[in-house]
């Protein structure tokens, strides 16, 4: 394996969708089938908070869920659990600064996808000196999903981290609906990510396809 390309990230962060089985009131998988169906184009599993799955049942799902990615082709994270990343050969991690160093997750995971939630220019600087193939950014908007989310930041992160010439591909989290993704891709942005927007969803599989439609035409018309 080879570490992924920066165009090959870019393209799979458009429409980045996160869950656990506690971010729905109906079928996980169900929805989760569904967002795949409908168009997303990268999957991660978050297996936090209240009602979160725990060792074994949290692994039994992870595997059911990975089961789909693989048959939908898209590429697999998991939240930060390498040990259960490693075990499961998912394509990927996705830390954030709380967690193990992201030096210390590359080389344990090789070539597999890395991801660093960053809040700071010099947090962005690190995590690409340490091999993070892309970065997640937020809260652009305030949300409900996550419990300890920092301040929200709107769309004004994402341009410094490109006003200051850092081309890492990034994403942008917290909040985010079909209604207010725009900015966050005219900011600079290669995608955005999101949970309740599509897990929540009544029709997962029609919101996910409005996103990666919109999605589409905006990143197809750029320069
Ligand atoms: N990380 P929703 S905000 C998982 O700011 C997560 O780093 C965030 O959920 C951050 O799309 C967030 O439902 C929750 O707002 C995103």
């Amino acid at each position: 394996m080879t570490r992924i390309s920066k165009q090959k990230m870019k393209d799979l962060l458009s429409v980045y969708f996160i869950m656990g089985s506690n971010n729905t009131d109906e079928d996980a998988l169900t929805v989760i089938e569904a967002a795949l169906t409908g168009g997303i184009t990268l999957f991660q599993f978050r297996e936090k908070g209240e009602y979160a799955l725990k060792n074994g049942d949290k692994a039994t799902f992870a595997k059911q869920v990975q089961a789909l990615c693989k048959e939908y082709q898209i590429p697999f994270i998991i939240n930060d659990d390498v040990d259960l990343a490693l075990k499961l050969d998912a394509d990927g991690v996705h830390i954030g600064q709380d967690d193990e160093s992201a030096s210390a997750v590359r080389a344990k995971i090789g070539d597999k996808i890395l991801g660093v939630s960053a809040h700071t220019l010099e947090e962005v600087r690190q995590a690409e000196k340490d091999g993070a193939d892309y970065i997640g950014v937020g809260p652009v908007y305030p949300t409900k999903t996550k419990q300890d989310a920092k301040a929200v930041q709107g769309v004004t992160f994402i341009q410094k981290v490109r006003n200051h010439g850092i081309e890492i591909p990034m994403v942008g989290i917290g909040g985010i609906t079909l209604e207010n993704c725009v900015p966050v891709l005219a900011a600079g942005a290669d995608g955005i990510s999101l949970i309740s927007a599509i897990s929540m969803s009544k029709e997962p599989k029609q919101t996910a396809s409005k996103f990666f439609m919109k999605v589409q035409d905006i990143k197809t018309a750029r320069p």
